[in-house]
């Protein structure tokens, strides 16, 4: 085993009871330190009847009540944090699409186990202090920018705090700052390969070797395209602000799940409908409770996030668990005539059917009509997929296959649809 290529051996090669033992202390002393110190957590350990000296390992995790987004709405802005403000030299917040934003906080030992996490997602990938990181998420409330940016001071690498937008000078820091990894959405990044095409700039142009993509769902068949657009490999990134930010999970080189950040987040599986902590391996409702964090330390959050962990040890040698790609959030999921539609299903049967297909939104009216409008490009009908009528029928069985429940396609004039430059809003419901 090559230690050069962890940024943290000891705890991403570790055994797993080594893991939980550390686990286990971690979850003990935080746990007391929330009850002393968060009323709603005090509250609602007492109304569970558990108490802090119940906690010993994290195989009593089950016994703490959940942490549910309402809490923290309950709660806001600061109620839910466990440190005098004055300890707190940051926050960040997301808006979400319903009710007052999310206000997470941090303390200075929080950012510094950000931005080793963060270096260690940069590292997964092959990064090293040799590299050029354009960090191309938004800066601000969003964790995205400040949280990558972070991790590649960290790591050593040249760090170009570029934030979203301006997408032509993006491609210019690309060519001149030399740029080898980069970080963005996903859909971002389609929309500065379009960009590149309608310029006439060349990946060849470029010293880019890697990215790290997150913040939305993306399908394989989406790393297929940016692979192929940016010339790069395409990695994914997966976090969320009320947890930490990027980084609480990032995929290593063999690109076969993101390994979670154990020693600081533990993860569960639950059944979303009846709570029950689900076996390894199944899929459902993801839950972290946070085991060192300071200002802001959730018990058992409920991400909303349906995905899978994968315990066996990954090929890159890490021992630490993976979360396959998220599948998509509860709240994102559409219920189309009665039947659950996810819109990366429809996202990889529109990208299988035609790679090119990138631009589109999914609309769905009052009457439990599904549309998908895919807007159009240059050469669209020339090759395999044949006349428009041809394309539109067969786009629309292919999707209607996938979803199980009838999909039909309109086309978009060319530039119709908003680009994104951050998260994409993909999904237009009426109901
Ligand atoms: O999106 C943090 C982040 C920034 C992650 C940059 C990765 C890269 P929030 O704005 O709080 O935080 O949104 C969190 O985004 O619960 C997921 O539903 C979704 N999400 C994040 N990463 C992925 C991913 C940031 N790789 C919410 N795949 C999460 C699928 C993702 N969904």
């Amino acid at each position: 085993m090559n230690h050069s290529n962890y940024y943290n051996a000891q705890i991403e090669t570790a055994t797993r009871s080594q893991l939980e033992e550390i686990q286990s202390q971690r979850l003990a002393k935080q746990i007391r330190r929330v009850y002393d110190n968060v009323a709603p957590y005090r509250a609602k350990m007492d109304a569970a009847g558990v108490s802090p000296d119940d906690i010993k390992s994290v195989h009593d995790l089950h016994r703490l009540p959940f942490t549910e987004k309402q809490d923290l709405r309950n709660n806001y802005p600061y109620g839910m944090f466990a440190v005098p403000m004055s300890e707190v030299v940051r926050i960040h917040a997301s808006s979400g699409t319903t009710g007052k934003q999310t206000v997470v906080g941090y303390t200075k030992a929080d950012i510094d186990l950000w931005a080793e996490c963060a270096a260690r997602s940069l590292m997964n990938i092959g990064g090293t202090k040799h590299d050029f990181v354009q960090v191309a998420y938004g800066y601000g409330l969003f964790t995205g920018g400040l949280g990558m940016h972070y991790g590649s001071e960290k790591l050593g690498a040249t760090t170009i705090p570029a934030s979203s937008g301006n997408s032509l000078r993006q491609l210019e820091m690309f060519r001149d700052f030399e740029t080898t990894i980069i970080c963005l959405t996903p859909s971002y990044a389609v929309s500065l390969i379009e960009l590149m095409a309608q310029r006439g700039i060349s990946k060849d142009e470029f010293a880019l070797k890697a990215g790290l993509f997150g913040a939305e769902p993306w399908t394989e068949e989406m790393r297929a395209q940016i692979e192929r657009g940016l010339g790069i490999k395409a990695y994914d990134i997966y976090g969320l602000s009320e947890i930490l930010g990027p980084s609480v999970s990032c995929e290593c080189t063999a690109q076969c799940g993101m390994h979670i950040c154990e020693d600081h987040f533990v993860p569960e599986i639950i059944d979303p409908d009846t709570f029950e902590v689900l076996p390894a391996g199944e899929t459902g409702e993801l839950v972290f409770t946070c085991i060192t964090k300071e200002a802001f330390p959730l018990i058992r959050y409920r991400t909303r996030d349906i995905a899978r962990l994968d315990y066996s040890v990954c090929e890159c040698g890490r021992t630490l668990v993976r979360m396959m790609k998220p599948q998509g959030r509860t709240d994102d999921m559409l219920i189309v005539k009665g039947v659950n539609v996810f819109p990366s299903q429809i996202e990889s049967a529109l990208l299988g059917f035609d790679p090119n297909a990138t631009q589109y939104q999914i609309h769905v009216d009052k009457g439990d009509y599904l549309e998908v409008r895919i807007e159009m490009y240059d050469d669209m009908f020339r090759d395999s997929v044949g006349s428009i009528e041809e394309y539109r029928r067969k786009m629309g069985e292919e999707i209607t296959s996938a979803i199980s429940v009838k999909a039909s396609v309109r086309f978009d004039e060319k530039g119709e649809q908003a680009r994104s430059q951050g998260k994409a809003q993909r999904v237009f419901d009426k109901r």
